[in-house]
């Protein structure tokens, strides 16, 4: 039995997995429990245990239990509501992004478990990403899922009565604190969870003393704590997202999963996310001097934004209330959430090589090349935060991204991230 604030309750493990869908009939649809002939611990994530089941018949499905405390580091307390968070996000944007989430099979208040669609012909983005791979359209997919989730769960798509009560349900006041405290404040402070090779300490002193920085990630916490714009996603990186490719058949699918941080937020805040990641993941190809994977990486920024920006355009006229949102209204909307992205994906692209959750893309490459990646990742988080406030063309952008990865990688930038002349 484990406590929580809310009282104690029994954790799963593979044998009470099996148990737990057992006492549940409603399940039975998705799993022949009499029939089951695997069942694999998933637990690699920062903060729950996940099992998937399997029976003879191909029937499957996922439970997911959140934990009274951080998986990783089970001296710190987390609360388990954030299940509900998930549930609730699940909810909404498989409403809202069909075919864009896991479905939800069943939620469990009492023992926070969540029971999931088995999507274990996918495989998690940021793995595939590791390999060399490429899903062509997965970002586009994403840019779509944002889409479609901020207009429907926002003002824009939805009565205003209706969006106040889901955005009173929806807040997340721990899990917000995580991200406000992990990717907004301790990167850019002096901080125990901050940890780095020693070859990086004066571009992360200096990354940290500049003022332009400081004051665009300061405005940005602002923001992320005050500007509840649409239902997020909230933790949207490439390992919150299952991809499978088309081919036998099979339509190709996109998933964002591990919704458990969402909350009412500034859209930019999910766009950001991605596109941080997707310079890390283009930083580790670098690295590895694979430049048409980091160009098609960074092509990536234009294809989730471009399909995102045609989403909106097109939901546009279904809009709540237009008899004062005009056209002007969506330029100027997609005017601040482009800027928004900027500084969101700056925060998140530092907070994964200085701070406490960090990233395999970068991790898991050899001492010499993890130097030069992690440089230009935060070079390339310092061009974010420096991008002047106005919509960018996210293919210029991507370049120059490009060149200062390189440089880095090659170990043409001297630690201060300024490029070496030739
Ligand atoms: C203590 S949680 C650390 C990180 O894991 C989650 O996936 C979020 O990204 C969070 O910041
Ligand atoms: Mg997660």
């Amino acid at each position: 039995m484990e406590e929580s604030a809310a009282g104690a309750y029994e954790l799963l493990d593979p044998e009470r997995a099996i148990a737990y869908v057992a006492a549940r009939p409603e399940l039975a649809a998705h799993l022949d429990v009499s029939a089951v002939e695997d069942v694999r611990e998933l637990s690699d994530g920062n903060l729950n245990l996940v099992f998937l089941l399997r029976d003879r018949s191909g029937g499957g499905l996922v439970l997911k239990q959140a934990l009274p405390y951080v998986r990783v580091d089970p001296t710190w307390p987390m609360t388990p509501e954030r299940a509900r968070h998930e549930a609730l996000a699940l909810r909404l944007h498989g409403e809202l992004a069909p075919g864009g989430v896991p479905a939800l099979y069943g939620f469990d208040a009492g023992r926070y478990v969540l029971a999931l669609e088995d999507l274990s012909d996918h495989v998690v983005w940021r793995t595939a990403l590791n390999r060399g791979e490429r899903h062509e359209g997965a970002a586009g997919d994403l840019g779509r899922y944002v889409a479609r989730t901020a207009f429907g769960s926002s003002v824009l798509g939805r009565d205003p009565l209706e969006q106040k009560l889901l955005l009173a349900e929806a807040v997340n006041p721990e899990l917000c604190q995580i991200t406000e405290d992990l990717v907004l404040t301790e990167p850019f402070v002096e901080h125990d969870h901050n940890t780095y090779l020693p070859q990086l300490a004066d571009d992360v002193r200096a990354l940290a003393a500049d003022p332009v920085v400081r004051r665009r990630i300061g405005a940005a916490k602002v923001a992320f704590m005050t500007k509840a714009q649409a239902l997020l996603h909230g933790d949207l990186h490439t390992g919150s997202v299952l991809v499978r490719a088309g081919g036998d058949g099979e339509p190709r699918s996109t998933r964002a999963f591990d919704s458990e941080f969402a909350f009412y937020g500034p859209i930019g805040f999910d766009l950001g996310t991605l596109w941080a990641n997707f310079v890390l993941a283009a930083a580790r190809s670098l690295a590895l001097d694979d430049r048409a994977q980091a160009d098609w990486l960074l092509g990536l920024l234009d294809e989730s934004w471009s399909a995102f920006e045609s989403e909106l355009r097109r939901l546009w006229p279904q809009r709540h209330d237009p008899r004062i949102l005009d056209d002007t209204v969506l330029e100027d909307l997609l005017d601040e959430i482009a800027v928004d992205t900027l500084v969101f994906a700056a925060a998140e692209a530092t907070r994964r090589i200085v701070g406490f959750a960090k990233v395999s893309d970068i991790e898991s490459l050899p001492e010499d090349l993890r130097v030069g990646a992690a440089r230009g990742a935060l070079a390339a988080a310092r061009l974010l935060a420096h991008e002047p406030v106005r919509r960018p063309d996210p293919r210029l952008l991507a370049a120059r991204i490009g060149d200062v990865l390189e440089a880095a990688a090659s170990g043409g930038m001297s630690s201060l991230g300024y490029l070496k002349r030739p």
